[in-house]
């Protein structure tokens, strides 16, 4: 496998261990989130998840991941995912004022349910939000034909919706009611 295809396949590992089942391995997050690494790598070691991994691996991972999606903590110690979990985990981000319009990607099949609906976090802690169009492309992307969706984003806070911005730059908020949702400006891409 080449190094790049391995970096990827551990970033895999990390986010299905971090984001959504640790017990797979036997792990144990804190509260917060973090799994301690040496713990991580044994436990990865001794299961049939994932091979050869190891702490230079990860290092590797989380400096050059193309969405900083994990963190190691300042002692070196530990290591969590920056959003995107199903799981619970308090990331005790703090409460963001957020620009005026904020975007989420999505596929157009899943359209009429959001409108309906709004937007919900379906499995995820969080709905996710972007600041800029391109970012929800790709993650719109992954589901079909992509549409990007505004959002209204100050309006909402200034209603009293929380926003917080995740250490990678992703905005997050719990729902999303469709009335925040500018209908107009739905863009297929
Ligand atoms: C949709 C990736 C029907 C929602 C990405 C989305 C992101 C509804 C899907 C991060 C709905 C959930 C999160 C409703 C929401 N009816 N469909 N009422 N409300 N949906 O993957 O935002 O690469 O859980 O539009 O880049 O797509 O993993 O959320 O299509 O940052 O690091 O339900 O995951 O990051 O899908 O993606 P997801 P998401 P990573």
């Amino acid at each position: 496998m080449t190094s790049q295809n391995k970096l990827k396949q551990i970033s895999k590992f990390l986010s299905f261990v971090l984001r959504h089942k640790p017990e797979a391995i036997d792990l144990t997050l804190d509260p917060h989130g973090w799994a301690n690494i040496d713990e991580l790598i044994d436990k990865a070691s001794a299961s049939n998840e994932i091979e050869d991994i190891d702490r230079n691996l990860i290092q590797d991972v989380v400096d050059t991941n193309d969405k900083k999606r994990f963190i190691i903590s300042e002692d070196g110690q530990h290591i969590r995912a920056n959003q995107g979990h199903s799981i619970h985990v308090d990331l005790q981000l703090q409460s963001s004022v957020p620009p005026e319009f904020l975007y989420h990607g999505t596929a157009t099949r899943f359209l009429d349910s959001i409108l309906e609906e709004g937007l919900k976090p379906q499995q995820r802690q969080h709905v996710h939000l972007s600041a800029d169009k391109e970012t929800a492309v790709t993650v719109g992307q992954r589901y079909g034909k992509p549409v990007i969706l505004k959002i209204k984003s100050q309006l909402m806070y200034e209603q009293g919706f929380e926003f917080y911005i995740s250490e990678n730059g992703v905005w997050l908020t719990s729902y999303v009611p469709s009335k925040f949702i500018i209908d107009k400006c739905l863009t297929e891409v």
